[in-house]
């Protein structure tokens, strides 16, 4: 059996990172690759190689027959995911065969991880092959840290939204299994965070998810290269051989260098094109220049890369038939991978490195010339598509598309003088030798291990199986207690209309059965206009606190105003208001009595934030002189009295009452000014994983509910139990 290491970016980086680690051996912690091995594997073979990969390779392998191979690699991933992530909508095919066979293979992965992993192992997946398996792994082994990284560029919401709604749902949620998700620039980042909350609507914070079970960190990394290893090769006795022979060949000619695998984004087509018009607008260049194009063989058998590649041999062709003579052939074109020493000689013989992807994640290639060019010439022409001309601004940056501009860049680069090539690779060498791939690994890696404490520290404030306990057993043993329940979002799910939160058969019921027992006194604190709350729970023996604070009804009475307001600022306001509502489809301006409310559950996402933002500044200018205050809920900008609070007003209850045990309840910020106000011994649950003055979190509506029915049980302890907590 012999084993070879695959080609391609992913492997050289990560190779390199782990033999870094196996010389630092305070960092060489265990690993083990998880992967296809690369071919189909006869099944007498299977354990043979099993075994032959964990003890020579620290490998294990995940076997798939050629049928999964189709459709999973070649279909979905190649034919469906790549050219719709590089922007070739026109190439992407949409089979729901490949679909089926993406989630099945994404499933077989997991299965075999499941072998081979242990709980506190650290997990990093990589690439768009497995964006379904960190949403696996996490719901069978969610003590496993998670860390996913995208090295193809994440596409536009525009784009993206093209996928079949099922495929772009499961996708988004797959990835969000993860701890951490890394893409090589912030763009990518910025487009991932948009399609989450377009599709999915989770909001970020600092680029932090909240999903409804852990938290998600979304960053960027920069992919580097192993800068030690390309800068020292040139000096490599072998490829300083194979550097002087090529030398010697080329010795008349300027050389421009292109190095890629062969693919319809890396722009080899429109490489060729603008070529041929430098040469047809630069006689002088005829005859002293050669392109040397090394094209590695990618994706045999996919029609577009076979087509692809006819088209690329014409067009060479048509260029040599062209210009071409006796002792100078234009284009010099390899179809071959080449090995690491003659990768070398051929960046180090260059004068120009000649990079024009349509589209790519990062392109390793570029950063790869500018670090063998040890005594500081060369240039580098580098795409704009490109996630590495964020770090490479020195090179000439070209648009692909634009043939001109590559013919005109090929003019530039091979006239601009030593001095001023030095200081341009300087300044690209400076940045690529200090965030080389080892620091891009440890970076990605330091990250979910520090995740880990995060979510520990979330995990440490949801309300435990022993806290509850605990909450429910001073809630039976004792006698005057005040319950503080937020509605909506907390007694009930969010909806998308205020008027659809109605309270159903049970919630009514629960409230009836919990309002029957004479030491409570339960207390819904809404932002909800007085009427919707009168019809709902009028009939209830509870308390009522209506717009955050402003009206407050204590059971069986009658409402009475928090103090006494004027509300002729509404007049002003309320116009203001509605012009931002007609802006943007969806918004919505509700009037209360004491307070205006501006709702924008319904609208675009996006666009809502940027608004939401935009009217509460304009407000906050408006009431500078004035008692009133802006206050951001849930989806909801909301003008109301400063002073007048959901705590305010629970303090009314709390100081006329002798309660011995306090429970508030709530999920948004305007809950935040009851927990705040709440003595130390009260029981304060904030609804959802957020940062919160709250003593606890729970993860939904549905456990609060569950926490309620299980206070609202008869009990059989004694009430006289207990005292007062001091
Ligand atoms: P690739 O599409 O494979 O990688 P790239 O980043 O250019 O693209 O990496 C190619 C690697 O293969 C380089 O290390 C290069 O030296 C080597 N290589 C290319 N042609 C070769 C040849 N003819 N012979 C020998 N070696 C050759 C994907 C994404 C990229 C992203 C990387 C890393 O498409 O955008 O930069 O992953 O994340």
């Amino acid at each position: 059996m012999t084993f070879n290491e695959s080609a391609g970016g992913l492997v050289t980086g990560l190779a390199s990172f782990m033999q870094s680690r196996r010389r630092a051996p305070a960092l060489n912690v265990d690993h083990l690759w998880v992967g296809w091995p690369g071919c189909t594997v006869d099944v007498s073979l299977r354990d043979q190689l099993i075994h032959e990969a964990l003890a020579s390779f620290q490998s294990f392998p995940v076997f798939l027959t050629d049928e999964q191979m189709e459709k999973f690699y070649l279909g979905f991933c190649n034919a469906t995911i790549w050219p719709l992530f590089h922007y070739f909508p026109t190439f992407t095919e949409y089979q729901s065969g490949y679909w089926e066979q993406y989630k099945e293979i994404n499933q077989v992965f997991c299965e075999a991880l499941s072998d081979v992993i242990r709980p506190n192992d650290v997990l990093w997946i990589h690439d768009y092959h497995l964006m379904l398996l960190p949403r696996l792994v996490k719901i069978r082994m969610p003590r496993v840290s998670v860390g996913f990284f995208l090295h193809i560029p994440f596409p536009s919401f525009e784009v993206f939204r093209l996928l079949p709604g099922e495929w772009r749902r499961e996708i988004l949620e797959g990835l969000l299994g993860a701890d951490l998700i890394g893409f090589h620039t912030y763009e990518y980042t910025h487009h991932f965070l948009q399609c989450v909350l377009r599709i999915l609507g989770y909001e970020h914070q600092m680029a932090q998810i909240l999903t409804a079970d852990h938290v998600v960190k979304v960053d960027t990394f920069p992919m580097g290269i192993d800068y030690e290893k390309f800068s020292n090769a040139p000096a490599e006795p072998d490829t300083e051989r194979e550097t002087q022979a090529l030398r010697s060949t080329l010795a008349e000619f300027k050389v421009v260098l292109s190095v890629d695998r062969l693919d319809y984004s890396k722009g080899i087509l429109n490489r060729l094109e603008g070529y041929d018009l430098f040469l047809e607008s630069n006689p002088q260049f005829q005859g002293k220049v050669v392109l040397l194009m090394i094209v590695v063989p990618s994706r045999i058998g996919v029609l577009q890369y076979d087509r692809m590649k006819r088209q690329v041999e014409e067009r060479v062709g048509k260029i040599n038939g062209r210009f071409g003579r006796v002792g100078w052939t234009p284009v010099v074109y390899q179809y071959r991978h080449v090995p690491f020493s003659s990768l070398v000689a051929f960046y180090s013989v260059s004068d120009v490195c000649l990079v024009t992807p349509l589209r790519d994640g990062m392109n390793l290639v570029a950063k790869e010339y500018v670090a063998t060019r040890t005594d500081g010439t060369g240039m580098l022409i580098l795409s704009e598509m490109a996630g590495s001309v964020k770090e490479l601004p020195e090179a000439i940056i070209i648009n692909p598309n634009n043939r001109r501009e590559i013919a005109v860049a090929l003019k530039e680069a091979l006239e601009t003088p030593l001095e001023e090539q030095k200081r341009r690779n300087q300044i690209m060498q400076r940045r690529l030798k200090r965030y080389h791939v080892s620091r891009w690994a440890n970076d990605f890696l330091n990250n979910l291990g520090g995740l880990r404490e995060v979510q520990d520290h979330i995990e440490a404030t949801l309300l435990s199986p022993k806290a509850r306990r605990e909450v429910i057993d001073r809630y039976k043993k004792s006698r005057r207690r005040g319950l503080f329940l937020d509605y909506d979002g907390t007694l009930t799910p969010l909806v998308r209309s205020p008027a659809m939160a109605k309270p159903d058969d049970m919630r009514l019921g629960l409230l009836r059965s919990l309002a029957s027992d004479p030491a409570n006194d339960i207390v819904i604190t809404s932002g909800r206009d007085r009427h919707s709350l009168q019809e709902w729970f009028g009939d209830l023996r509870v308390g009522l606190v209506a717009e955050h604070g402003a009206w407050l009804k204590r059971a069986g009475e009658s409402w009475q105003l928090f103090k006494p307001f004027s509300v002729a600022w509404k007049r002003q306001l309320l116009p203001i208001l509605e012009i931002y509502a007609d802006r943007l489809p969806g918004a919505f301006v509700e009037e209360k009595e004491n307070s205006t409310a501006w709702h924008y559950r319904l609208a675009d996402p996006e666009q809502a934030g940027f608004l939401a933002a935009e009217l509460t500044d304009h407000l906050l200018n408006l009431i500078s002189k004035t008692d009133l205050q802006v206050i951001q809920g849930s989806k909801v900008v909301e003008v109301t009295h400063a002073g007048v609070d959901k705590g305010s007003a629970a303090l009314k209850w709390i100081i006329e009452n002798e309660y011995d045990f306090v429970l508030a309840l709530g999920d948004d910020l305007t809950d935040e000014d009851l927990f705040r106000v709440l003595p130390e011994w009260a029981v304060s649950i904030r609804v959802g994983i957020a940062g919160t003055h709250a003593r606890h979190n729970l993860r939904n509506n549905a456990d609060v509910i569950d926490l309620l029915q299980s206070l609202a049980l008869p009990s059989s302890v004694s009430l006289k139990a207990t005292h007062r907590p001091s």
